[in-house]
């Protein structure tokens, strides 16, 4: 144990000696990292088993998060300041010779996620166990995280993420507590003493084995836990070649094939991926997920009548839904409960959350896969749907007409979404918007069905890493101005009200972000070779790239300016850097070639010598949850454009509203939610509403083309994608682009919001021009960001979805 320097330094030496086998002046940076990291796991170690003790004994209700994606992020430096000992190590490690920040990149990342959905359910762990919550997280340890992104010659190149080559110095293996996991084969119904008996004859058994890593709650002794599942054969090797009377190769092929299953995350965002092998992923996990909470259960219990008053399973968006029926499959099989009862115990430990409308990620099983891959959970999916519809016959006759859409299996597929309305006590949306579209549009005869089932959870981020620790300079400065009570309660941050038009505060706040900008400048030099000018205003849009988020309009518009400077000699305005992060699915041709276009604008721009002292573009390459904490606190602008509708939520949009940058946005998610916040005077929204959109999608009317012959700088910047401009930086010409704005006429309006865009942006010009008004509308944005912490989102779930209590654990 350390708690202070002294005691630190020395057991620290004592550790590395016997960890490393010499002493502690001939090692790396990176074993120093791994003895730190491991001297800390250790100190979480008794708290991590009071905490099961003080739930057991307490026998509080505990929710599990079930998700496929967990975008983690570095551990270190919030573990440590959670376990308050940051500082402690942070002098000790410069006493022994070292320093801290460059130590904590040794620390390789856990990228479990592809974007918002997996980064939201880490916000989530994080704020379960800083509010004392019994809360776990349910997943894949995937051998390689989300790929490594390189750019090359303006092109997306993907790379291997092989993140567990030096090892994960948080995990703990628990082969104690491994699970297996049966696919494939045939059903047998067997008469068994009195009772007709499910037996399942699988043909391949897949061994589950938990690593379990520690969720370290902000300084009240909770550790949770995040269990992370690895599949392995469950045979012994000798065993298995004996019972196949295979070869050695045989054997080795046949335990690839298992580790197959946990190998790699699917790098899809948001599109549905139809394969086998994401299917196997699926049920690997949830089952091992609900046997293990069974199993845990039944330690002290001998009924599981109630498992619902002690046990919620949370499934993360329609991944993990078969969860339902294996519940049912576990309830009735093996431990005999009738249909009714078994059904009645599952519908109250489930709950649901969509994250998306777009239809191509609303998972849609075929049948045959199912009946295949899963015969037992097939069956009992049947089941759900003969008795669904007949529900739906008896007692809603005029939904009759729609059965179609809202059966649980109808042409020949298997709806995940309808199966998880049906067989859970809870559906949300996450943001206000969204919830509203989900009721009244995409699942509206459901919603008619169980109205009390639907809710709103607007989504949040965890202020403690997207705030207290990636944004010091600033965190220190509002506890200066109003106390430290905001890091325990963010809705406190709204006292920064008080100061918001004090124009010392303001200098000060201005004179933080400058600071931050100026290292931001120095990342942006040091990983591109780009000089830009921290006096500029700093626009940036990082996340995902999909067309939907409109990255183009953003491109677009800088395209636009560039023409305006290249016309007119005497031309000025406002400088601007702006900068980009995106990664596109493998898969995604036109978003892999908005990157190339994003890239061949930077090209030119920044090497043309009047054009660079207005703007300049930065594309940041391999854009992930540790360089997002580099780049919110040097943020001034922060894009949130996508087509009103069509973004479910975000939450980058909230990261960068409380590092104080104002917003450009459309009002869609939680933008939306945004603007009530701060007030129109301090955000830019612009653009189509969400019904106006929703009715041209609806009603047609819309003409790309129109806009295109009307509008001269829509014009000019289409008509340079293919007209042979971008020839002088070695470019091809943007063909799939150009295409999609006027062949396919625009799905996402791009031409339609433009004119309305850059008007917004001229009124950005104005406002940064005004450093008073800026400096006070940044103030307004972080004072108004408490209420999307994560800990309100998760409090309103801890009561009206999961019913689970804080249990104090000191
Ligand atoms: C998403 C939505 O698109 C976001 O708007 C939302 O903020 C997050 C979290 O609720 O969920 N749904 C979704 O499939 N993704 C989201 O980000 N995609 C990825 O995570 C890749």
């Amino acid at each position: 144990m350390f708690t202070d320097k002294q005691s630190f330094v020395t057991s620290f030496q004592e550790r590395f000696v016997a960890l490393n086998g010499k002493s502690f002046d001939e090692g790396t940076e990176q074993e120093v990292y791994q003895t730190l990291a491991t001297m800390v796991r250790e100190q979480a170690i008794p708290k991590w088993i009071n905490t099961r003790d003080k739930h057991e004994e307490k026998q509080s209700k505990q929710v599990i998060y079930f998700s496929l994606e967990f975008l983690l992020g570095r551990f270190l430096y919030n573990n440590l300041l959670s376990m308050d000992v940051l500082e402690v190590v942070q002098e000790g490690l410069e006493e022994l010779g070292f320093n801290f920040t460059d130590i904590t990149e040794y620390e390789p990342e856990p990228g479990l996620g592809n974007g918002g959905l997996g980064r939201l359910a880490a916000c989530f762990l994080d704020s379960l166990a800083a509010l004392s919550l019994p809360g776990h997280g349910n997943g894949i340890r995937y051998r390689y995280g989300l790929f490594k992104q390189k750019i090359v010659d303006g092109y997306q190149v993907e790379l291997p993420d092989n993140w567990l080559r030096d090892g994960n110095m948080w995990e703990t293996r628990r082969a104690d507590r491994a699970i297996d996991v049966n696919f494939g084969g045939w059903i047998e119904m067997r008469q068994i003493g009195d009772r007709l008996r499910v037996v399942h004859h699988p043909d391949e058994v897949v061994r589950a084995v938990p690593y379990d890593m520690p969720i370290i709650g902000y300084k009240n002794d909770v550790v949770n836990t995040l269990r992370l599942w690895n599949a392995e054969s469950p045979f012994d090797d000798e065993e298995y070649m004996e019972r196949t009377k295979g070869s050695y190769k045989d054997l080795l092929k046949y335990k690839q094939s298992i580790a197959t299953i946990s190998e790699f995350l699917y790098p899809d965002d948001t599109t549905y991926e139809g394969k086998v092998l994401r299917l196997k992923q699926q049920y690997f996990f949830v089952s091992a997920g609900v046997q293990s909470m069974i199993a845990s259960y039944l330690r002290h219990n001998k009924s599981l009548k109630h498992l619902g008053d002690h046990y919620a399973v949370h499934i993360n968006d329609t991944h993990p839904v078969v969860a339902i029926p294996e519940l049912m499959r576990i309830l009735m099989d093996d431990h005999g409960y009738g249909w009714e009862e078994a059904w009645r115990v599952t519908k109250s430990v489930m709950s649901f959350t969509n994250h998306t409308l777009l239809a191509e990620a609303l998972e849609k099983w075929p049948v045959e896969m199912y009946e295949r891959l899963l015969p037992r959970i097939y069956q009992i999916i049947t089941e759900i749907n003969r008795r669904f519809c007949k529900d739906v016959l008896v007692n809603y006759p005029h939904l009759e007409p729609h059965m179609g859409e809202i059966a649980i299996v109808s042409n020949q597929h298997i709806n995940m979404a309808n199966l998880a309305v049906v067989g859970s006590h809870s559906t949300n949306g996450v943001a206000r918007i969204h919830t509203d579209i989900l009721k009244q549009r995409e699942m509206r005869h459901l919603y008619e069905m169980f109205p009390l089932r639907f809710n709103n959870k607007t989504n949040g981020i965890t202020h403690r890493r997207w705030l207290l620790k990636s944004n010091p300079r600033l965190s220190n400065l509002i506890t200066d101005a109003i106390g430290p009570s905001w890091i325990e309660h963010p809705n406190d941050l709204e006292k920064l009200m008080g100061v918001s038009k004090d124009a010392s505060f303001q200098e000060q706040v201005m004179n933080v972000k400058q600071q931050n900008k100026l290292d931001l400048a120095g990342y942006i030099q040091a990983e591109t070779g780009i000089a830009v000018d921290p006096e500029s205003i700093f626009d940036v849009q990082v996340k995902r790239l999909h067309a939907y988020k409109r990255q183009l309009m953003d491109a677009m518009h800088i395209h636009a300016l560039y023409q305006k400077i290249q016309a007119d000699p005497t031309f000025t305005m406002v400088p601007r850097t702006f900068i980009f992060g995106a990664k596109a699915a493998p898969g995604y041709y036109y978003a892999k070639e908005v990157i190339r276009y994003i890239n061949a604008l930077a090209a030119m721009i920044n090497n043309d010598k009047r054009a660079s002292r207005f703007i300049k573009v930065v594309f940041l390459e391999n854009y992930r949850v540790s360089m997002a904490e580099r780049i919110f606190p040097g943020s001034d602008l922060s894009e949130q454009i996508s087509t009103a509708s069509y973004e479910a939520s975000g939450t980058g949009n909230m990261k960068f509203m409380m590092n104080g940058a104002l917003t450009i946005g459309t009002l869609d998610g939680a933008n939306i939610e945004i603007r009530d916040a701060v007030g129109d005077d301090h955000i830019f929204i612009f653009g189509l509403t969400p019904q106006e959109v929703m009715n041209y999608k609806k009603f047609g009317g819309y003409h790309a083309a129109d806009i295109y012959h009307a509008n001269t700088e829509v014009r000019n910047v289409v008509d340079a994608l293919v007209n042979g401009t971008f020839d002088k930086v070695g470019e091809y010409q943007f063909q799939a682009i150009f295409d999609s704005l006027l062949v396919y006429n625009d799905d996402f309006l791009v031409l339609k919001d433009f004119a309305s865009y850059m008007q917004a942006q001229r009124r950005v010009d104005e406002v940064f021009a005004d450093k008073a008004r800026w400096a006070e509308s940044s103030i307004v944005n972080t004072a108004k960001s408490g209420i999307f912490s994560s800990d309100r989102t998760i409090t309103e779930y801890a009561n009206a979805v999961w019913n689970i209590k804080p249990t104090s654990v000191k």
